[in-house]
């Protein structure tokens, strides 16, 4: 296993420190998005609410990451020597299988479409991304290369369709909002294949190291821990910059009856 190798302190320190800067970002973007809520329309207010949601979970979970990686070696000197309880990385699995699903949900709350072109968005995408981190689980904890190929290709194709309905038809449901709003969901969906690619590359590095070694198993944890902070933290300052600017364009007191397709003004 990727986990049982031997660091130098330094190795060690550099995992720890980075889990410790992902619960530091993931608790300052909470206390912002829920703080920005009453500056949103109150349509866009649930979408904040879902990304906080989002930075809650994971930021639980990365409490829990540290303290396995802090058990998982015993100090030594300049040393960290596996300590013989495993590095749980289910943690990992069980807050994607949570937050993977809400991330899409939010992308879509923001923009305030027409109820039956968000169902039929969420009707995909959802479970697509549920499916996913599912199918890749049983791949990441093999130590079996050839069952590891398997299940990650499995994970892939929700992967694949999940990236097509976001081209294809979130495309298309973007023609209906200004050409500002545009600019910046386009710099989301950038910034989600940038950031989500990371994931399936991390979970192939064991097929293409030779062995185990010290420096895959810190890129690996590194790597995660920031594509972690890009992919919820910086995604959910994007979506409330999204929220913001809509806003804007419809007034802080807009209230959209998405059910019926209406838009009202009130100044409340
Ligand atoms: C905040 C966490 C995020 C955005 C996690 C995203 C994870 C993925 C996009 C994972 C994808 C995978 C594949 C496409 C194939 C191999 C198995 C996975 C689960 C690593």
């Amino acid at each position: 296993m990727l986990e049982d190798v031997t660091l130098t302190f330094g190795q060690y320190d550099l995992v720890l420190n980075a889990f410790s800067l992902v619960i530091a970002a993931f608790l300052g973007t909470f206390i912002y998005l829920i703080g920005m809520r009453e500056q949103v329309a109150k349509p866009f207010r649930p979408a904040l609410l879902v990304s906080a949601i989002v930075l809650a979970i994971a930021g639980y979970h990365y409490l829990r990451i540290y303290g396995s990686w802090e058990a998982a070696f015993v100090i030594d000197g300049d040393t960290a020597t596996p300590s013989g309880e495993p590095f749980n990385n289910a943690y990992r699995y069980v807050d994607w299988f949570l937050t993977v699903p809400l991330l899409v949900l939010e992308t879509i709350a923001v923009l305030g479409l027409a109820k039956a072109t968000k169902s039929s968005l969420l009707r995909k995408l959802v479970p697509a991304a549920a499916l996913m981190i599912a199918l890749g689980y049983p791949g990441e904890i093999t130590s079996d290369n050839g069952v590891r190929m398997i299940w990650g290709t499995l994970s892939t194709i929700p992967f694949l369709y999940m990236l097509y309905v976001l081209w294809t038809e979130l495309g298309a449901a973007l023609q209906t909002q200004s050409a500002v709003v545009r600019t910046k969901m386009r710099n989301l969906r950038l910034l989600l294949i940038g950031t989500w690619g990371v994931y399936p590359i991390a979970f192939l590095l064991p097929v293409f190291a030779s062995e185990a070694s010290a420096g895959l198993l810190v890129g690996r944890e590194v790597g995660y821990a920031l594509a972690d902070v890009l992919a919820k933290a910086l995604f959910g300052i994007l979506i409330a910059g999204i929220a913001i600017q809509k806003t804007e364009e419809l007034g802080l007191g807009s209230d959209i009856d998405l059910t019926e397709g209406r838009r009202e003004t009130s100044n409340a």
